[in-house]
Formats: structure tokens, C-alpha cells, sequence
């Protein structure tokens, strides 16, 4: 069709809305699907998945398409061509590593595609104590693994020697223990740090934090079994491998301290289920470390592999990334060695109700009504979360209207909190703030400039969102 103009993959990509239109290429041609989508017979949360790339992986995922019926449907919606060597290039996609990833939940809102990362929409987060599955932030650095049950094996390295356990070994060797934790990203609310200075990193909102449930064998337990001992000087770390590799068959890994390890008490958990049902592979089918208190990076899916040892995971991801520094630390000068790497995270929270920006008729009694989250790390238990809407002459303490059982320093699962939080008369524009206190009396920093660091790690300052109140 050399009458139509040419696209580049670039411009594909930005037609992924309704509004700005659905493109998806195949071959050499770009086709507007918009109108197509809601008649799509396999539903358009699936076919809107393609929306900006290359609809020939999904087609391989679903082999229904390659007729030529559905060829020809296609080609009514051309809407022009990639040059011939793009047309390669977003072919190349046939050998996709991500083409084997899981279906995901349209609800949750991608900050990449492939790898997958995606957070839900702040509001439906803090409805739910428990967050749904389906609903909860996906963080992936490398495509999903397609593991079978059958031939899944947890390998063990101690001293020298190898122990292998099946997942049907985990489930009946060991006591099940289900316990609540809240599992966050070290950039959540990265985004926000952004607006002091640049960083490196997907530009996260404030929902990459879930609460669930996970179920599965402690850690102590299975390491005990195969004769680990607690007072065991040689040992230090113990190292997790996920069975996600990059090209160069180097898979995810992290470590974490043995003392959180083998303490019972420490409840690292080898969990086989997320809130009751077994895990979903985007969140580490079949068996993931759950690591309460402690960074989602050392929480690894997909766990293929741990290792007792003297020293830390000589991963990437422990060695040279989530690791803090002073703000004054750019690229140029930043040495990862001179860090420790990020364990137990600091206390947070995040008004999820309403949005910033949005515009709000006031309660009767002149308030607004807000929701949100608060957790900290290393099992402290929020005490309080308080909140204010002039800038901080009046602060007001919010009702923790969900929390878990568990007492510090074994909580692990996060509050959520609400408030009408009353406004002063005749404002036309409103910021909230909100900031937590832990059972350790830890608070959250006032801003974002002294904290910023080169990653956008620990982005934890007082929560602010603007709001406009209606007439
Ligand atoms: N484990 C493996 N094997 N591969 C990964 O990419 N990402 C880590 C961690 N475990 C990751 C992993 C990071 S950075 C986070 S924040 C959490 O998993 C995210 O867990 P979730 O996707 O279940 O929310
Ligand atoms: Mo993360």
C-alpha cells in the first residue's frame, strides 16, 4: 500500500487511548482499531493489550487469528506503513521473550510494557485491606517464566552440597504459616522525587504497595531441616535466585541477612499461596521469598535457587542498585560499594482518595473526606497518620480504620486510614498533606529535596495533593 503514509514504531506507540487513537502494526502496516476494539470477538481488554505495538506476538499467543478472514478484516483499518526496516525490527518481536508473559488485569496502569510494571489506580487501592490478586503492582525486570509444577525444584546450596525440594516437598514436609504483609517497591512514589530533579528509574505513582496474605513454609524451618544452625558463625546471607534470566542466562537474585532468615520470628516465608490461592505467576509462580518489613526486591519470585553463604548475593540488583545515597551523589561520583543495600524499608503513606487535581464538592460540615494507606518497615506498626489541609497550622489524626492483629515488631501488613478533614472557609484550592508515625516514633521527611537520591529510592516525604473546591 505505498499510497499510505509512513509511520514510524515511535509514533505507533503513542496510539494507545481511545482518545488518541488505537494503532497496532502487523507486518509492514499500521491499522487504526479503535472503532474495531469494542467488537473485538475475544473482548477489547485482550485486544487492546496489542494497543501501540505489534499485535503478531498476540496473534502467536492466540493462533486463531492466522486466517485469512481475519487478515482481511485487519486491512479494512489501514491506516499507512513502517519503513521496511522497522517492519524487521517490530517482526523481531516474533521471538518476543515476552510473548510467553501473563494476561494482566487492564485496571492496572503499565509504567513499561516489557518488562511488564504496573501499579493499580490509588483509589481502588486503599478499599480493600486485602489487595486483590489481580489488582496487585506487577514489578518485573525480565519476562515471567513459564514453570510447570511438575517440573519445579527449589535447589538448596549449603556447604557444598545441593537439597532439592519440590513444591509438593514444600507443602508436606513443612508447617504452612500464612501471614499479612504489605510488599512495596523501594520507587514507589518515585514520581514525585522526580519533580525535584531528574532520576533513574520507571516513573512510579503511589500504588506500588499491595497488602496480601501468603502462605507457605518458614524459611527457618526448611533451612533447619537441611541442618543450617542459628549460631553458625560462617553464615552471613542467604541468597535467593529467581528462575527469570536475561539474555545472558543471568537469572534475578538477591540476598538477604541471616539472622531475619533463620529467626522464626523473622517470618520469611517460601509462600506457595498469595491470599489463599496459589500464587499467580506474576507475582512468582509457583514459589516466591516473602520477606516481611523488607524491600520488595529481596522479596524473589520465581525462586529457583538459595544459597547459605558468608557474603550477600553478588546480583546487580543487591550490588548496584536499590541503595541509597546523599542527594548530592550524581553518576558521575556515585559508588555502589559504599552503600549497604536497602533492607528494612521506611515509614510511608499515600493519600489515595482524592486524586490531585481533582475537583471536590465539600461534606456539609465544610470537610473533605480522604483515604489512604500508611506502613513502615522491619514489622513497626503505624501509630498514627496525621493530616493536614493549611499547609500544617492544624493537624488533624486520622482513624486507622484497617490494620492487622500482629504487634510490632512483627507487624508486616500495612494500615489504611480515612478522614474528613475540615477546610477552611471559602477556599477555592486546597493541598493535603498526610504523614505517618511508626511504633518506633519514626516520621516521614517534610519535602523531597534532601532526601532525592540518583535512583529515586526511599521516596517516602509527606504525601501532597492538591485539590479544587467546587463553587
Ligand atoms: N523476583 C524476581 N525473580 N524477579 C524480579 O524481577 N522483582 C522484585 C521482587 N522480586 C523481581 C523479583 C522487585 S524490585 C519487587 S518490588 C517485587 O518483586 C515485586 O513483587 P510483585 O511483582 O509481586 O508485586
Ligand atoms: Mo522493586
Amino acid at each position: 500500500r505505498p499510497d499510505l503514509p509512513v509511520y514510524t514504531l515511535d509514533e505507533v506507540m503513542q496510539h494507545t487511548s481511545k482518545e488518541k487513537r488505537i494503532w497496532v502494526t502487523y507486518g509492514q502496516g499500521v491499522y487504526d482499531i479503535t472503532e474495531f476494539v469494542p467488537q473485538h470477538p475475544g473482548g477489547s481488554e485482550k485486544i487492546s493489550m496489542a494497543a501501540g505495538t505489534s499485535i503478531e506476538p498476540f496473534w502467536m499467543l492466540y493462533g486463531v487469528h492466522k486466517s485469512p478472514n481475519v487478515l482481511a478484516i485487519l486491512e479494512k483499518y489501514r491506516i499507512g506503513n513502517l519503513s521496511a526496516e522497522e517492519a524487521s525490527e517490530a517482526t523481531a518481536n516474533m521471538e518476543d521473550p515476552y510473548a510467553k508473559d501473563p494476561r494482566r488485569h487492564p485496571a492496572l496502569k503499565p509504567s513499561s510494557t516489557k518488562p511488564f510494571n504496573a501499579e493499580p489506580p490509588p483509589s481502588i487501592l486503599a478499599d480493600s485491606f486485602i489487595t486483590p490478586v489481580d489488582l496487585f503492582y506487577v514489578r518485573n525486570h525480565l519476562p515471567v517464566p513459564d514453570i510447570t509444577e511438575k517440573d519445579y525444584n527449589l535447589e538448596i546450596n549449603f556447604k557444598g552440597k545441593d537439597y532439592t525440594f519440590s513444591l509438593n516437598d514444600l507443602k508436606k514436609k513443612f508447617e504452612k504459616v500464612t501471614i499479612t504483609a504489605a510488599v512495596m517497591c523501594a520507587g514507589n512514589r518515585r514520581g514525585e522525587m522526580t519533580q525535584i530533579k531528574p532520576v533513574k528509574g520507571l516513573n512510579w505513582g503511589h500504588a506500588v504497595i499491595g497488602n496480601a496474605t501468603w502462605s507457605g513454609p518458614r524459611l527457618s524451618d526448611v533451612l533447619k531441616y537441611i541442618g543450617v544452625k542459628e549460631e553458625d558463625p560462617a553464615i552471613q546471607h542467604i541468597q535467593f535466585e529467581g528462575l527469570d534470566t536475561d539474555v545472558a542466562n543471568v537469572p534475578y537474585g538477591a540476598s538477604i541477612p541471616f539472622e531475619k532468615a533463620i529467626d522464626p520470628k523473622g517470618d520469611v516465608i517460601l509462600a506457595y499461596e498469595m491470599n489463599g490461592e496459589p500464587l499467580p505467576r506474576d507475582h512468582g509462580y509457583p514459589v516466591r521469598a516473602v520477606v516481611p518489613g523488607v524491600v520488595g526486591a529481596r522479596n524473589v519470585k520465581w525462586l529457583g535457587r538459595i544459597v547459605v553463604s558468608d557474603v550477600e548475593s553478588d546480583s546487580h540488583w543487591q550490588q548496584n542498585d536499590y541503595k541509597g545515597f546523599n542527594p548530592s551523589v550524581d553518576w558521575d561520583t556515585v559508588d555502589f560499594k559504599k552503600s549497604p543495600a536497602i533492607q528494612e524499608l521506611p515509614v510511608i503513606s499515600a493519600i489515595c482518595s482524592p486524586d490531585s487535581g481533582s475537583v471536590i464538592k465539600l461534606n456539609p460540615n465544610n470537610s473533605i473526606s480522604l483515604k489512604g494507606y500508611a506502613w513502615s518497615g522491619g514489622g513497626r506498626k503505624i501509630v498514627r497518620v496525621d493530616v493536614t489541609a493549611d499547609s500544617g497550622k492544624t493537624w488533624y489524626s486520622a482513624d486507622i480504620t484497617d490494620q492487622d492483629t500482629r504487634k510490632e515488631p512483627r507487624h508486616w501488613g500495612w494500615s489504611l486510614w480515612s478522614i474528613d478533614v475540615p477546610v477552611p472557609k471559602g477556599t477555592s484550592e486546597v493541598e493535603l498533606w498526610a504523614k505517618a508515625v511508626d511504633s518506633s516514633y519514626n516520621t516521614q521527611p517534610e519535602t523531597f529535596a534532601n532526601i532525592w537520591n540518583l535512583r529515586g529510592v526511599l521516596s517516602n516525604a509527606y504525601h501532597r495533593v492538591k485539590v479544587k473546591v467546587a463553587a
